[in-house]
């Protein structure tokens, strides 16, 4: 079957985390992407967090299935020459250097532009224009300037980062969207033009009903929050919530039976308005169907950490899947909190291929992430990352059109690899 992006050719100078995670994802979607990697350490995640000595880690083999490798020095004369013959060749150029560092190598948007008029240059920054556009950044620190860490946490400890990658693979994800609105308005303008997205921006977005909250601080206190039924009086920023719904629902994490030993025995519970009734037969509270404390809404509100408590007595007494089970019968919304021991194991994630089992030469089996958006016309085989410099005779070839004799100039000038090259083959 035919891929959604297969006849897009990507040059993938993207390292790290956030821009990996866009390229991934264009590759799932069938585009040829070819990471450009510096000759003798490649991308460095390859060597960081490894867990087999000498061995590709997992950071860099689940960020970077589908996709070829090729080596290239883009500090000398015969690697930019190389690095503007693919321009030529290619219809995006995704990056996530550090601010300045694509104009320091000789290539701003004007001159890559008149290189290729049609090019799509995509890239990820820290921040946009304006007081800290020339800051590196990294994942926490998105999450920190992004607004998520001030809003995440209990109100009475520190502001916290998540696991998610919310700063990384959120803003690769924004930047993936950019990526394909060009190509689609290319093919009415036959232009290429430049997406950017800043990290900052990216996490801003995702916080997005933390700035909603700011703004309804201004007209008095957010009933939803657990301090307005403690008492507490707000300040002038939205404040740290622990695990209070973000939404109009309010919900909580609860324990289940078990909690004492295990760390995951929890359940999110939703206390929707529609499923009240059920609720209160569940929990053995029918009399607060129609108590004028307990009855709406509103006058919940002001009550909340007493209602959870009376719905965590019944939790408690239930396995998380249990209680999954039993709330699920009656349509009353809740997620037992998932290791990633038990998502990795689970039998449907594995059918549908968010978790795939992927084999490596070096590495031998290991469990990914498969592509999470499903295309009902463009299936996904999630394949192997690519030893560094594992194509780059290949792209030379097939991409550029070089002459057995023309690749063995470009090795002999230092510009690519050689030797990693022929250990790889
Ligand atoms: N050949 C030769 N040189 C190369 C090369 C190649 N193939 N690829 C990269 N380089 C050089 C660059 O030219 C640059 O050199 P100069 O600084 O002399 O111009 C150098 O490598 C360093 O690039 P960098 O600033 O991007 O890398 P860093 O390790 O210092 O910083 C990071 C990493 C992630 C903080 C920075 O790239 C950044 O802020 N990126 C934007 C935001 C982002 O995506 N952050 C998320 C990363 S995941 O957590």
């Amino acid at each position: 079957m035919e891929k959604a992006l297969q006849d897009v050719r990507i040059l993938d100078f993207t390292h790290v985390q956030s821009g990996p995670t866009c390229t991934q994802l264009l590759a799932w979607f069938g585009a040829d992407v070819i990471k450009v990697e510096r000759p003798g350490t490649g991308d460095i995640t390859r060597g960081q967090l490894q867990d087999i000595p000498n061995v590709d880690s997992l950071y860099f083999t689940m960020l970077n299935h589908n996709k070829r490798s090729i080596t290239l020095d883009t500090k000398t004369a015969k690697g930019k020459e190389l690095l503007t013959e693919l321009m030529r060749k290619c219809d995006v150029l995704v990056e996530n250097f550090g601010p300045g560092v694509l104009d320091r190598m000789g290539f701003p948007w004007e001159t890559i532009h008149k290189i290729n008029p049609k090019l799509i240059v995509a890239s990820i920054k820290g921040f946009g224009p304006g007081p800290y556009e020339d800051c590196k950044v990294y994942e926490n620190i998105a999450q920190c300037t992004g607004g998520a860490a001030s809003t995440t946490g209990f109100r009475d400890g520190l502001p916290l980062v998540t696991g998610a990658q919310i700063g990384d693979s959120g803003t690769g994800l924004h930047l993936a969207l950019g990526i394909v609105t060009a190509l689609y308005q290319r093919t009415q303008s036959g232009r290429g033009q430049r997406v950017t997205v800043a990290m900052q921006d990216g996490v801003l977005n995702l916080s997005r009903v933390k700035l909603r909250d700011q703004q309804r601080l201004a007209h008095g206190p957010l009933k939803e929050y657990s301090q307005y039924g403690e008492g507490i009086p707000f300040g002038d920023a939205t404040p740290r919530a622990g695990n209070d719904s973000g939404g109009g629902q309010p919900g909580r994490i609860l324990k289940c039976k078990g909690w004492e030993s295990d760390p995951n025995a929890y359940i999110y519970f939703i206390t929707q308005a529609q499923v009240w009734d059920r609720i209160c037969d569940i929990i053995g509270e029918p009399d607060w169907k129609t108590h004028p404390d307990y009855a709406t809404p509103p006058a919940r509100l002001p009550r909340l950490n007493e209602i959870f408590a009376r719905i965590e007595q019944w939790t408690m007494t239930k396995t998380k899947f249990e209680a999954m089970e039993i709330l699920n019968r009656d349509n009353i919304p809740c997620g037992p909190i998932l290791s990633m021991k038990e998502l990795a194991e689970d039998a449907s994630l594995r059918a549908t291929g968010t978790v795939v089992e992927v084999d490596h030469p070096t590495r031998g089996k290991y469990l990914s992430v498969g592509n999470p958006i499903k295309l009902s016309d463009s299936p996904v085989e999630v394949t192997r990352s690519p030893l560094l410099g594992e194509h780059t005779d290949e792209v030379l070839r097939e991409v550029l059109g070089f002459s057995a004799q023309q690749i063995a100039d470009v090795h002999a000038s230092g510009a690519v690899d050689g030797p990693r090259q022929q250990a790889a083959e």
